[in-house]
């Protein structure tokens, strides 16, 4: 289904059949602290009508992709008829954690949320397993060795995605080099900035032609991707990569580039992680050269989730969305495909 340069991806189903049921008389998204309603299966506080109250601890408001994402999935639980309990937590790992509490305090009937980052969740969630409350992880994973404490994944193989930026690379870089790298990284500590650097150095660290001169987070957002940027061009003079983690960091450093007075795209090549509808003009206007596409848009394959777990259905461990690399001479007629 997703070829190079698909612009529509699905997500890869492993025996996970999407019953896409007639839709539920949506009821609208619940304030915090709605009526409990005797639980089936979990907690089911939700407003009486038998409703699935679904409590989700949302990363943050960080970039272009996670407005999208939030978007696809307050969309999807209105549409699906479950009332949604909906933290936004500021990329702080503390908020997220109390939020995921607060949800267990309200007997929610399932939770998700999409880990800031990978490491310290068992604690929280083996609070969720003991209140019988199942757990969804969505976009992000955990390092937790009980996988146990949550039911299924689904999101994106970020290994691949970077993987994907650095065939591009090798593939496009046909004159000898040496060619010098910079990366900015996402979140530290978190899954898909750890995976994405992993990805691309298998790929690119077995080419002798390219150095990784700098690599810093710039917290997948647009004004620290071009803080980090200015001060990558201020002590490397000679750079003619910038691998960013996401688009927004690399549309932050096309700023610091330029500022520089030099040409994104043409004096240093930019490859990039996520698809933004921003991105897709900035390849258009010769700025980046190739994105790698993360599909934020899984709100509808999150509530499918939602229902079969709440009825006690068993679900796939991991469900991975299926992703497409865009190069500029596709930039054009792709644009207005973009949902996001
Ligand atoms: C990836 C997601 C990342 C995006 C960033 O699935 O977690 O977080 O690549 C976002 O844009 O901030």
């Amino acid at each position: 289904m997703t070829a190079q340069g698909s612009s529509h991806p699905g997500l890869s189903r492993r025996n996970f059949t999407m019953a896409l049921g007639a839709a539920l008389v949506a009821v609208p998204l619940a304030a915090c602290g709605g009526e409990k309603k005797k639980p089936s299966g979990g907690g089911g506080s939700g407003d009486g009508n038998g409703a699935i109250t679904f409590g989700f601890a949302q990363v943050g408001s960080e970039s272009g992709w996670r407005t999208a994402n939030t978007t696809s999935i307050k969309e999807s639980a209105k549409k699906a008829g479950i009332t949604l309990k909906f933290s936004d937590a500021q990329q702080k790992q503390e908020n997220q954690i109390a939020a995921i509490r607060s949800f267990i305090t309200q007997k929610v009937d399932v939770i998700g949320f999409s880990p800031v980052v990978e490491s310290g969740w068992d604690t929280v969630l083996k609070e969720a397993r003991d209140a019988k409350i199942p757990v969804i992880l969505t976009d992000r994973a955990v390092d937790s060795a009980d996988d146990s404490l949550y039911v299924t994944f689904i999101g994106s193989d970020f290994v691949e995605e970077g993987r994907r930026a650095g065939k591009w690379l090798v593939e496009d870089t046909k004159e000898d080099g040496p060619f010098n790298i910079v990366v900015l990284e996402g979140t530290t500590g978190s899954a898909p900035a750890n995976d994405r650097k992993k990805g691309f150095a298998e790929i690119v660290g077995k080419d002798k032609r390219f150095r990784f001169i700098a690599s810093q987070t710039g917290d997948f957002t647009r004004a620290k991707g071009k803080e980090v940027m200015e001060s990558f061009l201020k002590s490397h003079k000679d750079i003619d990569v910038l691998f960013a983690h996401n688009d927004d960091m690399a549309i932050g450093a096309i700023q610091a580039i330029e500022e520089a007075g030099k040409k994104p795209g043409e004096d240093i090549r930019i490859v990039s992680i996520d698809g933004i509808k921003e991105a897709f003009q900035a390849m258009a206007d010769g700025k980046i050269n190739t994105v790698v596409e993360c599909n934020p848009l899984i709100g509808p394959q999150v509530m499918d989730l939602v229902k079969k777990v709440a009825a006690g259905e068993s679900v796939d461990k991991r469900i991975e969305a299926e992703e497409g690399v865009f190069t500029q001479d596709q930039a054009e007629a792709e644009l207005p495909n973009r949902k996001y």
